[in-house]
């Protein structure tokens, strides 16, 4: 087999033991990596109704088959478990040196099992793997934690960890490393605190073997030339993700204060052109020569990495407009280890719940001095923290007082930075998601805006289950960036031509398309077997505020969803998706893909229709 190195490494923190299992080609072409592998061995090995902190959930570090090449942009894993946010399947995907280092090490997926006794750090070289005592990190914010490791491992070494979120088991808390990248929004930090597991530092020292080893290298060195070409690539190494901020604006998506609005007056100053005055450098994960983490200094004179959604989620929607604040939050949330998205999401509800007096705390729109603290409350579990630490969703359930109607998201997920008065495709993509409301798994927001945002059409369905085959299935079991492609125009058939040198495969659209849905109805099948028959097509339903609540200002001043035609349009995709109109998969569709076990195992649970 090549490509792959056919290898899981699997550590049972109970009984301190690590075995690697090797696993079969056809294992390989099923579910090619990453996501794909993540989700089959979490749907194989977890009990139902598992409890996603305790010791019977595993946490599975994923890479796919161009993982640490010398590839454009290839050095990125998925995090995944059972996840403590949602109930369901959880993941993320995160540039580090622990995606590299794994596969040199010779191991496609690292699977966690059980919980350690004591704080313990996990080292993996190549087949040596010992469990070190962690209580020298334990308690330490990310950065700290990281350098002392670094320290100790040396610069090549690929570490991965939590921070005090993590620790104290934030439901939003994600892992992070190299000072700001960070991956696993639906709590995947938690899980890794709830193993007692501070950190896993991985140093590999064997060269990957492709099929076509002369042909890798020419198609690696083509392929980094050719990204470079890209007319974009300039003006994306000067602002990333964060140019986004200003077409946001424009487009009335730009989420401000709790998404009550999609407009934002102090935008300027939190967007692309604010950031680029006060950039120092640009950060990036391994293997990319299109390095675009936006590094800056905080009011707390401190660095911190900017993208889009971090800036819009603790400016923005929680009514801050100084970068240099939003900076200094961003970083309390990277070395806490808490997820951007959801915190901010979190903040502006809680500032919203104060408004309205559900809350005795004081919380207030922009508040910059008094949100930092509740940031350190919320990794720390103090107070107030503590309630928001379990997410939005728990947090309405206690409030009561309707504000489940403006508690922002979908199957526990809390919703990423574009808002939906306008868009219903974004809504569907948000709503439909394999996680819950993030924007990974379909952007398409952007394709929405150019081509016409009110329709609830069959051609909107279609645009998003054709995003979903590609970001939620061929980059996530890839695990390769998807921003090449979608920043800066690298053409998609670049990767059948690496997957050709690396795998020997010829692999054509159509085979990745099966292994996408695959992977997609697999996931699916994961949440509705944690559901069994209280599973309904409401769970693909985004907030009631899209619907209810038009937006104020902007030159879409009055609009809002229309829920009759949303649901028309939900059917319209579960019926494209060849699922019923519940939204489970029928028995026929999973036998089209190969997952008549998976049909077989399902039905004990739900009633599946042919
Ligand atoms: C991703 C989500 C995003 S999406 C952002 S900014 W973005 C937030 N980043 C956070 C952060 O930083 N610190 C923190 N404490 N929490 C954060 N939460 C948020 O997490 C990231 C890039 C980005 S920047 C994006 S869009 C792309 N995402 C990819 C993806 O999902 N898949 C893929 N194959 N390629 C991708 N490329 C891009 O990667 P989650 P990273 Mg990320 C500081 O984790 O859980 O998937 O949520 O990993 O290495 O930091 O790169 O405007
Ligand atoms: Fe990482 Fe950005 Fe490069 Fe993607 S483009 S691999 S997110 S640095």
């Amino acid at each position: 087999m090549y490509g792959w190195t056919g290898r899981f490494l699997r550590i049972n923190l109970n009984k301190r033991k690590a075995v690697a299992e090797k696993f079969e080609a056809s294992f390989c072409r099923s579910f090619l990596g990453g996501r794909g592998f993540a989700v089959k061995i979490l749907w194989d090995e977890l009990k139902l109704g598992v409890d996603p902190l305790s010791s019977d959930n595993k946490l599975v570090f994923a890479a796919g088959p161009l993982t640490g090449f010398a590839l454009p942009s290839s050095g990125k894993l998925v995090v995944a478990a059972k996840s403590p946010l949602t109930g369901g399947y959880g993941d993320g995907n995160v540039g580090s040196h622990v995606a590299v280092q794994m596969r040199k090490a010779g191991y496609d997926a690292v699977i966690v099992e059980g919980i350690a006794e004591a704080p313990t750090v996990l080292l993996v070289e190549d087949e040596s793997v010992e469990f070190l005592d962690g209580k020298d990190v334990w308690g330490l914010n990310s950065f700290e934690a990281e350098k002392n490791l670094r320290g100790l491992y040396g610069p090549a070494s690929g570490i991965l960890l939590i921070g005090q979120g993590g620790e104290n088991l934030v439901k939003f808390a994600n892992v992070v490393c190299q000072e700001g990248r960070a991956g696993g929004r639906p709590g995947m930090g938690a899980v890794m605190g709830s193993k007692n597991l501070k950190a896993v530092v991985i140093v590999g020292s064997s060269d990957l073997s492709p099929a076509y080893p002369k042909e890798m290298q020419e198609l690696g060195s083509d392929g980094y030339r050719e990204v470079m070409t890209k007319p974009s690539f300039a003006f994306w190494k000067r602002q990333g993700t964060m140019m986004t901020v200003e077409w946001s604006q424009e487009h009335s998506v730009l989420p401000t204060c709790n998404y009550s609005e999609g407009v934002f007056d102090k935008a300027e100053a939190i967007g692309g052109f604010a950031m680029e005055k006060i950039k120092t450098s640009n950060r990036g994960c391994p293997m990319c020569n299109m390095t675009c983490g936006n590094v800056v200094r905080g009011c707390d004179k401190k660095e911190s990495e900017l993208d889009y959604e971090n800036v819009v989620m603790l400016g923005s929607n929680i009514g801050l407009g100084d970068l240099r604040q939003v900076a200094a939050l961003n970083r309390a949330a990277d070395e806490f280890g808490l997820d951007t998205i959801s915190l901010g999401n979190v903040l502006g509800f809680a500032m919203e719940a104060s408004e309205k007096g559900l809350i005795k705390e004081k919380v207030s729109w922009g508040a910059f001095k008094s949100t930092k603290a509740l940031i350190g409350d919320i990794a720390l579990r103090r107070g107030l923290g503590d309630m928001l630490a379990e997410g939005v969703q728990s947090v309405a359930e206690k409030l009561g007082h309707d504000s489940n109607r403006w508690a922002m998201h979908v199957k526990g997920l809390e919703v990423s930075a574009y808002d939906c008065h306008t868009t219903p495709g974004m809504a569907l993509a948000y709503s439909t998601s394999s996680i819950g409301a993030h924007h990974k798994d379909a952007w398409v927001i952007s394709w929405e805006v150019k081509t016409g945002r009110e329709g609830y059409g069959v051609e909107k369905v279609n645009k998003v289950i054709d995003l979903q085959r590609l970001r939620a299935g061929v980059f996530e079991c890839l695990t390769v960036c998807r921003l090449p492609w979608i920043e800066v125009g690298f053409e998609l058939d670049w990767y059948l031509r690496f997957l050709h040198a690396a795998t020997g495969l010829e692999l054509n659209w159509n085979n990745l398309y099966a292994v996408a849905d695959r992977v997609f109805n697999l996931t699916r099948a994961f949440w509705v077997r944690e559901s069994g028959e209280n599973w309904t097509s409401e769970m693909d339903v985004p907030p009631a505020r899209w619907f209810e609540e038009p937006i104020t200002k902007g030159r879409f001043k009055g609009a809002k969803l229309d829920r009759g035609k949303y649901r028309e349009m939900l059917q319209a995709y579960y019926m494209r998706r060849g699922w019923d109109e519940r939204g489970i998969p029928r028995k026929s569709t999973l036998k089209v893909l190969r997952l008549d076990d998976v049909a077989k195992q399902l039905q004990k649970h739900v009633k599946l229709l042919d």
